[in-house]
């Protein structure tokens, strides 16, 4: 551990001070938002202090630095994190007490930093983490969005978006950095000029923006490496400010320069899958790809001079999605037209350099940009992918009987469009997906072309999540339990919770886990009672649906089990159900209907069900509103159930299947993405699968023999009748009918095969929850999954990109 304080008397002396210097008040005096921040400043300055000394590190020995792109990163609040990684959380929270106040009335005066929108920003923000921890010189490289991810409200059942003002008060963990602020240019010409007998090329003209870098640290577990994320805002690079039009009174026009070059880090695009077309969006990508690539450049030739062709040895970068997808050409274009590289030299090290990332397969999410958008607003970039594109063509093996159909699969410019995936494909040496079926999927469906052509580049790494913040920051209780047991090494190194497996016959460590969970399930209750109002059992069941909303993920799959379980309480009375609690959140894009639509139907079933005198005492309905990551928190540490229910085939990996698997919650899921490893792992009588398998799906699909209307005619009393609730009054009262919801079961054909699951679904549920009853069987099983669930540590996520990809 890295003493950052003698003692806690020497803590408190010198937060006092902090806060002295802060506000010119003393402590006593101070509300807890001049507290928060003068504690955070304290840390803050010690994680940068640290961070300066590492750099000369690694300068001095010449390690090889990894940068990772990525548009998104979901960092929620830091302050506890840090207090954790430092160990000094209980000193302080023991001070603090001493001092009248607690960390908890603190912490919440943190923004939750919420620069992502779901599992890819969220996964960028663990691999920071643990990319500290393994002791990689690691570099996040992103947006300083002004708004983050919106604010979710429920009103009427209905999903209502508010902007998130996180920088409203200073955010203390930034440090502005003026001083390496880039130029980054839009638009203009690619003109062509003479130099010692060769051709280059540079653009006149065009639009300038300045990108500003803005520092976050990023402390490691025990607090000996403190990285960093920089994030890039954007200003206009000289005073737009027009005085003229000011003194006429026009104060729009007058501030219309800066506003306009400002516009680019206003917002996240808050969609997880689609959303394109947009410029601003285009701009974002080249913004944070070229300041980006200026500023690696510029650590490299202080530290290393210009010989280039040793970039790939000291320099890793990483493409998180397509995003970055620039990264590859824009390099081209600096070490070709401002450093004076050949094409085959440049190529050379662009590719040994570039590794990439895909995150999803559905199509719509694999990015596009027209042609006509691209080349005005990129004319350098995009003559420059275009020559990628005709020599990646001329590579081509037209001895292949397919070739046209790999020429066309494989093309980067196609239908007037730039295919951002094929793109990052070609610019790199490493592809990889994000769980074992995810990857396979990509070989043999998605990316097959690519992976008859060049099958080394293709690689599977399995995503991870920080057990640190979502199984010991989250879950104090049972962290206390297990460190009891098996010491705290597993903080270090997640594998060790394997340890508990030899607690799994002991009755009272079983017990105690049971004590635990029951402890946050209060916890979580009272968040509920303040949150939404509704009054919860803590000795029912969680059953927890916790992620976007999507309709591949089927969270209507899981309100119709609701809804059937409702229907048959109140008519068969021979029908018993364990009291359970359903608990779901999430949020979904602005501008994707059924997804909102869906969210509507479980509120208005809440409403119904809740509300009914007849059932309330056996099941209720949640929906949290405003997910993110402070609150998953406290539902990850307090579910039972664990729904992972998408469509197989379809989830490229999930991450809420581990953390909720860490915590000791039962998977209720599909086999699709991760959820197959973890019952590989766990034990499959330690889960509970259902539903048809990807390669079922497939071929279901590809029969064209799946009718949804057939589904609804084998069962009238049960699955007819949940659909034909979506537009009767059952559950119209709140706010209206769900008839678009019911078109796109029954008249588009159930794209998602909710129907064809239902039964084996809700069957599966009530065999889980059947095996509730038995307490100790029960928490046996919990235990099975936290003491296997190491291995979805992003630790060994990152160790297995460090030594298979990055070679760092
Ligand atoms: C998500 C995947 O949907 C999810 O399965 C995966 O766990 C996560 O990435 C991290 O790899 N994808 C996204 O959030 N967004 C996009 C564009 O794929």
């Amino acid at each position: 551990m890295n003493q950052i304080f003698k003692d806690k008397q020497d803590f408190i002396t010198q937060y006092r001070a902090m806060v002295r210097a802060n506000t010119g008040k003393e402590f006593e005096l101070c509300g807890s938002h001049d507290r928060f921040y003068a504690l955070a400043e304290l840390i803050a300055t010690r994680a940068r202090r640290i961070a300066s000394e590492n750099e000369l590190e690694i300068e001095n020995t010449g390690q090889k630095r990894v940068y990772y792109f990525s548009l998104e990163f979901l960092i929620g609040r830091l302050l506890d994190n840090y207090l954790l990684n430092f160990g000094i959380r209980d000193m302080v929270s023991d001070a603090l007490k001493e001092m009248g106040t607690t960390l908890e009335e603190l912490e919440i005066r943190e923004p939750d930093a919420a620069l992502g929108n779901g599992g890819l920003g969220r996964l960028a923000a663990c691999f920071l983490a643990s990319a500290a921890h393994e002791g990689i010189a690691f570099y996040g490289n992103g947006m300083r969005y002004e708004y983050g991810l919106f604010k979710q409200e429920i009103v009427d059942g209905r999903q209502v978006e508010l902007a998130d003002n996180w920088l409203k008060h200073d955010y203390p963990w930034e440090s502005r950095r003026p001083e390496s602020a880039v130029e980054v240019v839009f638009g203009g010409t690619s003109v062509s000029y003479e130099k010692d007998g060769r051709t280059m090329w540079r653009i006149d003209g065009g639009q300038k923006i300045l990108a500003v870098p803005y520092d976050i640290p990023v402390v490691a577990y025990g607090g000996k490496l403190v990285n960093k994320l920089r994030v890039w805002k954007a200003e206009p690079n000289e005073d737009l400010f027009d005085l003229d039009a000011f003194n006429r009174g026009d104060y729009a026009q007058a501030n219309a320069g800066r506003a306009e070059a400002e516009a680019i880090s206003t917002i996240l695009y808050p969609a997880d899958a689609g959303e394109h077309g947009k410029i601003l969006r285009l701009k974002q990508e080249y913004l944070f790809v070229a300041a980006g690539i200026n500023s690696i450049l510029r650590t490299f030739r202080k530290e290393h001079g210009s010989d280039w062709k040793l970039l790939p040895e000291y320099v890793a970068i990483h493409t998180n999605d397509t995003h970055p997808a620039m990264c590859g050409p824009e390099l081209m274009r600096v070490l070709m037209d401002e450093e004076g590289l050949e094409w085959d030299e440049a190529w050379d090290i662009v590719t040994k350099t570039v590794s990439f990332t895909n995150h999803t397969v559905l199509p719509e999410a694999l990015e596009k940009w027209p042609i006509t958008t691209f080349k005005p607003l990129l004319p350098r970039l995009y003559q420059i992918i275009d020559e990628i594109a005709r020599r990646f063509r001329e590579s081509f093996p037209s001895d292949n009987p397919e070739w046209r159909e790999m020429f066309q699969k494989t093309a980067i410019l196609w239908d007037g469009e730039v295919r951002m995936a094929n793109l990052s494909i070609v610019c790199s040496h490493s592809v990889n997906g994000v769980a074992e079926l995810h990857t396979k999927i990509l070989k043999e469906q998605v990316f097959k072309e690519f992976y008859e052509l060049t099958p080394e580049k293709f690689n599977n790494k399995t995503n991870g999540v920080t057990h640190r913040r979502f199984l010991a920051e989250a879950n104090p209780s049972y962290s206390k339990l297990i460190t009891s047991k098996i010491g705290t090494g597993w903080l270090d190194d997640a594998m060790e919770l394997k340890k508990l497996e030899d607690y799994v016959d002991d009755e009272d460590f079983l017990l105690a886990m049971a004590a635990s969970k029951r402890e946050n399930k209060e916890r979580l209750a009272r968040y509920i009672k303040e949150t939404t109002g509704i009054v919860v059992d803590p000795s029912s069941v969680f059953d927890v649906q916790v992620k976007r909303f999507h309709a591949y993920k089927r969270q209507l799959l899981n309100i119709f089990k609701v809804m059937d379980i409702y229907n048959r309480l109140l008519d068969d009375p021979d029908f018993t159900v364990r009291p359970t609690t359903f608990i779901f959140s999430g949020k979904a894009a602005q501008s994707y209907y059924f997804a909102k639509e869906v969210i509507r139907l479980i509120n208005s079933v809440a409403d119904v069900v809740n509300s009914d005198e007849r059932v309330n005492d056996r099941i209720k309905v949640v929906f949290i509103p405003n997910f993110r990551v402070s609150n998953a928190q406290l539902i990850y540490s307090a579910a039972e159930i664990s729904e992972q229910i998408s469509t197989a085939g379809q989830e490229a990996s999930g991450t809420s299947n581990m953390k909720l698997m860490m915590n000791g919650a039962i998977t209720l899921g599909t086999l699709d993405g991760a959820n197959i490893e973890i019952a590989d792992l766990a034990g499959r009588e330690n889960v509970k699968i259902f539903g048809l398998t990807e390669p079922e799906v497939v071929a279901l699909q590809k029969s064209g023999h799946y009718f949804s209307w057939d589904e609804y005619n084998a069962d009238r009393d049960r699955l007819g009748r949940c659909v034909d609730e979506l537009t009767d009054s059952t559950f119209s009262r709140l706010s209206g009918t769900f008839d678009s919801i019911r078109r796109e079961l029954m008249d588009n054909n159930d794209h998602d095969l909710v129907l064809k699951d239902f039964h084996s679904y809700v069957q599966a549920w009530e065999e889980l929850t059947e095996a509730y009853g038995d307490t100790l069987a029960w928490n046996r099983m919990a235990l099975h999954n936290t003491a296997n669930s190491g291995h979805f540590s992003s630790d060994r996520t990152i160790r297995e990109y460090r030594d298979e990809i990055w070679h760092a």
